[in-house]
């Protein structure tokens, strides 16, 4: 079926969590819908508060512009909008504009009677994101432990708070996280190569091969295929894990861990199997 007239099939009514019929309807390929208004709404005056907190100073270099977070002293308290106050109303708007996507995803599969696999999986990328600036400063007592919206900025929070624990790579949730970030870079690269290999035959003009290749190729070369549904679901649960395990490895860094972590790891030497 070609594809305009499949949407057009599919470009049926209901299926909203918010508003009836009220937003339910697209504006060319978009679909609307009440949260396509509350995304639109959040990203553009979220937008606007970062070129407003720009255009207070001290600089318009791209790199170096930076909407910082309160100073400490404010605690969890609403701090004036020159001092933090607008970093607060932006991730206020960058959670809006987030939540408002993830839910319009779940908006366009209930029309389309799919799963809601894809508004999971980002809901995990929101909680890492949130974990950063909502999760661990609350856990601390201060909006001032989550980090500046600045290119250049946010690269020197990352640096000075990894010190801060001495040696970030010795946190074992990291270790994780990174783990799943290199083995889905592997996954994806496998399957990519594998697909494309598939559908472009050694020899111009032979037909597209079939899933049976794929599995032919991985049998002989390791004597196990995961499959062609498999491969996705690995892929899913290696991204959901990269990104659970991130927000994990910041949120016990200082709320339930303040010490250098390769510190840490003394339960090891503890083993009473060692005296
Ligand atoms: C596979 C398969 C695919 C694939 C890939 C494999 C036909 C098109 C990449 C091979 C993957 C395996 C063996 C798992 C590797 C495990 C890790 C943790 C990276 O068998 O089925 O479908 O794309």
């Amino acid at each position: 079926m070609a594809m305009l007239s499949f949407e057009r099939k599919y470009r049926v009514r209901g299926g909203t969590l918010v508003g009836g019929d009220l937003f339910d309807f697209w504006f060319g390929p978009f679909y609307v819908g009440f949260f396509g208004v509350t995304t639109i709404f959040f990203t553009f005056l979220g937008t606007a508060l970062i070129l407003w907190d720009a255009a207070l100073g001290p600089t318009w270099n791209v790199w170096l512009i930076s909407v910082d977070p309160p100073p400490l002293e404010y605690g969890l308290s609403f701090a004036p909008l020159r001092e933090g106050g607008i970093w607060q109303l932006v991730t206020i708007c960058a959670i809006g504009a987030f939540v408002s996507w993830a839910l319009r995803q779940v908006e366009i599969a209930r029309k389309l009677g799919i799963g809601l696999h894809v508004p999971i999986a980002f809901s995990f990328a929101i909680f890492a994101y949130v974990s950063l600036v909502v999760i661990r400063p609350v856990l601390l007592g201060a909006w001032g432990h989550g980090f500046p919206y600045g290119i250049w900025s946010h690269l020197d929070w990352v640096s000075n708070v990894g010190y801060q624990y001495l040696h970030f790579h010795y946190n074992p949730a990291h270790m994780l996280a990174v783990t799943f970030f290199f083995t889905t870079t592997l996954a994806l690269s496998l399957h990519g190569s594998l697909v494309l290999s598939a559908v472009n035959p050694a020899k111009k003009g032979d037909t597209v091969k079939t899933p049976e290749h794929e599995d032919t190729f991985f049998r002989d070369l390791i004597g196990y295929s995961v499959g062609t549904l498999g491969i996705h679901r690995l892929g899913l649960f290696l991204a959901l894990n990269a990104g659970f395990w991130s927000a994990i490895c910041i949120i016990i860094s200082g709320p339930f861990w303040s010490r250098g972590w390769p510190e840490w790891w003394t339960w090891w030497l503890n083993l009473p199997v060692w005296s």
